[in-house]
């Protein structure tokens, strides 16, 4: 066996937390990741009959039974991911009664995945309906992202909308927009399932004052999604009080999506 600490998977989770850390998205144990791994991935690196022990769910996980995750930590912080990644992370793979998670690696000093798993998992399923090489959800609690939502209302069209003509390649990146929900209770199934229910539309989904959701094939290209709604929050908080004398017209909104061949949300824009 080789060593996990070569992982590109776990190095990939370690990286990326760190840098979205620095970025001041994952205040003390804010946000979570889960990263959906292949068999063989993993074959190198642990034993799968192995199991450390078995964590209950709390939620019928029976349509993801055999897949194994790596997911982020209740309760750990980012800042600590990359220096301590077998005490902040864990790798386990879920039952075939979908009712455990079978703990193959990490959560070493007797903890736990994440609370928002439901969020996590239920998200996993959503995407992989309608993107089978979906692997990777990401939640964290991007600041300008987060304060866009006390000034801006909380619709999916309108909010789409403004990020859109915030910074030109917007909707070239995010052309399925982004999905809404209001504040509801976080770390339940409930915000679990109301979360999935936008990813089979959205790969971004923001938690109304709380924060946003990614989901992609890859950690770059979710950080990517992440990031960029997060520029765009940005120039509309820094513009937002100001008079607003210019705009990236809808008629220049379509022609950039066309010109991209992006499949875009025509619903969304007013022509
Ligand atoms: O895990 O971000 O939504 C900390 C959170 C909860
Ligand atoms: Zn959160």
């Amino acid at each position: 066996m080789k060593n996990i600490s070569e992982a590109r998977f776990l190095n990939e989770m370690r990286s990326v937390s760190a840098n979205m850390y620095r970025l001041g998205w994952d205040e003390r144990n804010g946000g979570n990741i889960s990263y959906l791994l292949e068999q063989d991935e993993i074959a190198d690196f642990l034993d799968p009959g192995s199991v450390i022990r078995k964590i209950p769910l709390g939620f019928d996980a029976r349509a993801l039974s055999g897949k194994i995750f790596l997911v982020t930590g209740s309760g750990k912080y980012f800042k600590n991911i990359d220096r301590d990644p077998e005490n902040n992370l864990g790798i386990f793979r879920i039952s075939g009664d979908g009712s455990t998670a079978e703990l193959l690696w990490g959560y070493a000093d007797g903890g736990q995945f994440t609370s928002e798993l439901p969020a996590h998992l239920m998200s996993h399923c959503a995407r992989l309906s309608v993107d089978p090489e979906n692997r990777i959800v990401m939640h964290c609690h991007p600041t300008y992202t987060l304060a866009l939502n006390y000034v801006h209302v909380l619709d999916e069209k309108q909010l789409t909308h403004t990020l859109w003509q915030m910074c030109t390649e917007c909707i070239v990146v995010f052309p399925d927009g982004v999905g809404v929900l209001p504040w509801m209770l976080c770390g339940t199934n409930e915000i679990g399932e109301a979360t999935a229910k936008k990813m089979e539309a959205f790969r971004l989904v923001v938690w109304g004052m709380h924060g946003i959701y990614g989901a992609g094939k890859t950690m770059d290209e979710v950080f990517g999604l992440i990031e960029t709604v997060e520029k765009a929050a940005q120039i509309y908080m820094l513009t937002c009080h100001m008079p607003r004398i210019g705009t990236i017209k809808d008629e220049e909104l379509r022609e950039l999506a066309e010109s991209f061949g992006v499949s875009y949300r025509r619903d969304f824009l007013d022509i």
